[in-house]
């Protein structure tokens, strides 16, 4: 029996299904009969935990494997046809390899088990912006975490059509073998491969996988850009609303930026902040000749750890109700949630990511394998849900963008802002973007390494073609978005965080704000233009106009060390990196004497 009308899909749905060999195929109509039925089984099954309904109603606990917590960066490809198009920071295979290796994994993975068809919409479908896609799964984690993340039903397969225009995921859980465990992208086949994981990133595959990695390719092909940034609205007390948006490094701080409370001495004056999206934006030149913004995602994929009632009440609010939370903690007295810096109250009677008896007195918090919740613990929550979404949220032509903000963790080097030359300035200022690994991939944490536009592990081509795809865009906005940098995570000699962060970032964009429209003045330095002092609004704060001051400072010394390692990082993405972006260098080495 045919699933669908279109004969692209029912056609690719029986060759995987050939190989898979489920037992059964469920196409998802997205209707709340099904799903309700799907948490059912997958509660029956343990797969997934029903928490108090009254405290979180709605509300599930999942367990990964404890060897699959995080994206594994190390075994994610990009298979074109030409190793040089996939470039040098990503992995590369050969996609005729690939298929047949990649098939001998999934060759009968899913007997015995149901294959679910998710035909989903990234971005509000019907919308200029909006891609189809369809992802195959045997897992109904994966089924609940779509639905929310994503617009899906049988909406999406009649905005389809007939069309062969749909991105095509396949995963399968298979044995959760680490040393098997593939993430792999054929760009040129609009196909995505998940084998043997079952963490977020790695096989919700609207999110990185899509609405990066693939559409990082179709975007350069056909003239827009999809990138790895939040998208924030600040509105003034006359009502109007400018947004920004943001490049961060995984767990680098855009859910928190997106969800940002104004401090007290902004919300008296009347000024409010609204959340466009968290983690992805696809960008296009408007007609105005403005950059426009979509969140192409319908929900959160939030870091657990650290959101709490004053660094992200908005966070918190979201994920009280209809929310999968992922390897946080089980308070069994009350059969609900926790996770490091929730609160000063960790449960007495309760179990561990791992599913192991949790003994809190034993937590040390330099030892991470102590933690009840893993580091990387998330909330998968509707955007729905969020009390500051913004009423821009599903309007398909998107939020003209006034300022674009890099940022990383910096211990010492990067000052608290600074503010690109022009548009291909900021280019470079996104390409030398560096920051301290974290727990969102598997390695090592605390590392400082290159992560340019926050794209590095998500672009799906050459690094320096993404590049010059960049500096092309900035050619065809007329009026282009100013480009700024950000480091919230500057510390003290203790390793302390100097500036308070969270909602108090608030002050850094609108000084960003503030210097878009043209209203404040600023420092030049060799590295671009950083803030007088005082111009940082500190009431409320205590900290002290000096403080900001050396979190402003830019030490030459520490700079002429970086461009030894920018140089040497260009050289490792080869010979695309474009000529402008080696101007630039060059013109900072000079500036810096
Ligand atoms: P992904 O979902 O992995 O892309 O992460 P993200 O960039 O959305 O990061 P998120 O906002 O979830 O923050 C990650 C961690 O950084 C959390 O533990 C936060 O508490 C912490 N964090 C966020 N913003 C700040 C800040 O301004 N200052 C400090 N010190 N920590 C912050
Ligand atoms: C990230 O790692 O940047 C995330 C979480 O947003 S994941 O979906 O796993 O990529
Ligand atoms: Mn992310």
């Amino acid at each position: 029996m045919a699933l669908t009308t279109n004969k692209y899909v029912n056609e690719w749905v029986d060759e995987m299904a050939a190989m898979t060999k489920p037992d059964k195929i469920v196409l998802i109509d997205g209707s709340k009969e099904q799903i309700d039925a799907l948490r059912d089984e997958a509660c029956s099954t343990g797969e997934i935990i029903k928490l108090n309904q009254e405290l979180l109603p709605d509300c599930y606990l999942h367990r990964t494997a404890v060897n699959d917590v995080a994206r594994v960066e190390g075994r994610t490809f990009i298979c074109t046809s030409k190793k040089e198009d996939a470039g040098n920071i990503n992995n590369w295979m050969d996609p005729k390899e690939c298929y047949a290796k990649l098939t001998k994994l999934y060759t009968g993975s899913m007997k015995g088990r149901t294959m679910y068809v998710i035909p989903y919409s990234m971005s509000a479908v019907g919308s200029p912006f909006a891609k189809y896609g369809i992802e195959l799964t045997d897992s109904i984690y994966v089924v609940l975490n779509m639905v929310i993340m994503t617009r899906v039903g049988l909406d999406v397969l009649k905005a389809l059509g007939d069309d062969a225009g749909f991105i095509k995921g396949l995963h399968a859980k298979a044995d959760l073998d680490e040393e098997n465990r593939y993430i792999v992208h054929f760009p040129e086949d609009n196909t995505i491969w998940s084998v043997n994981s079952g963490y977020g990133g790695n096989v919700l595959l609207g999110k990185k996988c899509f609405a990066l990695r693939i559409a990082s390719y179709l975007g350069r092909k056909e003239g827009w850009m999809a990138e790895h940034m939040l998208i924030l609205g600040i509105e003034a007390p006359n009502g109007e609303v400018k947004y920004v948006t943001g490049a961060f490094p995984s767990a680098c701080g855009k859910t928190n930026l997106a969800m940002l409370i104004p401090p007290e001495i902004y919300k008296k004056k009347g000024y409010k902040a609204w959340c466009v999206g968290d983690d992805i934006a696809w960008l296009r030149v408007g007609d105005d000749g403005r950059l426009w913004a979509v969140n192409p995602e319908n929900g959160f994929f939030g870091v657990a750890p650290g959101t709490n009632e004053q660094s992200n009440p908005n966070a918190l609010h979201t994920c009280m109700k209809n929310t999968i939370f992922t390897n946080v903690v089980h308070n069994l007295d009350n059969d609900t949630v926790w996770w490091e810096g929730l609160d000063k109250n960790p449960p007495a009677n309760a179990i561990d990511w791992k599913g192991n008896k949790w003994d809190y007195t034993k937590y040390d918090k330099k030892d991470k394998s102590t933690c009840g919740a893993h580091p990387n613990s998330r909330f998968t929550a509707s955007a729905a849900n969020c009390p500051c979404l913004s009423s821009e949220f599903n309007n398909p032509a998107g939020v003209p963008i006034s300022a674009i903000i890099f940022g990383g963790r910096r211990a010492k080097t990067a000052p608290l802002v600074y503010q690109a030359r022009n548009w291909q300035h900021g280019v470079f200022v996104g390409s030398i973007m560096a920051s301290e690994t974290t727990a969102a991939a598997t390695g090592a944490v605390g590392g400082v390494r290159r992560d340019p536009m926050a794209m590095r592990p998500f672009t799906g081509y050459d690094m320096g073609d993404y590049f010059g795809h960049w500096l092309a865009m900035g050619k065809k906005i007329s009026n282009p978005p100013m480009i700024f940098n950000v480091n919230w995570f500057r510390t003290d000699d203790e390793g302390h965080f100097i500036w308070p962060g969270f909602g108090d970032n608030m002050r850094v964009v609108m000084w960003i704000l503030a210097r878009c429209a043209g209203e404040v003045d600023a420092v030049e330095t060799p590295i671009g233009f950083v803030p007088k002092a005082e111009d940082i609004e500190i009431d409320g704060l205590d900290i002290t106009v000096d403080t900001v001051r050396d979190l402003l400072d830019v030490d030459a010394a520490l700079w002429k060390e970086e461009l030894a390692g920018i140089d040497e990082f260009y050289k490792q993405i080869g010979d695309r990196v474009p000529k402008e972006l080696y101007d630039e260098l060059d013109a900072l080495k000079a500036r810096l004497g």
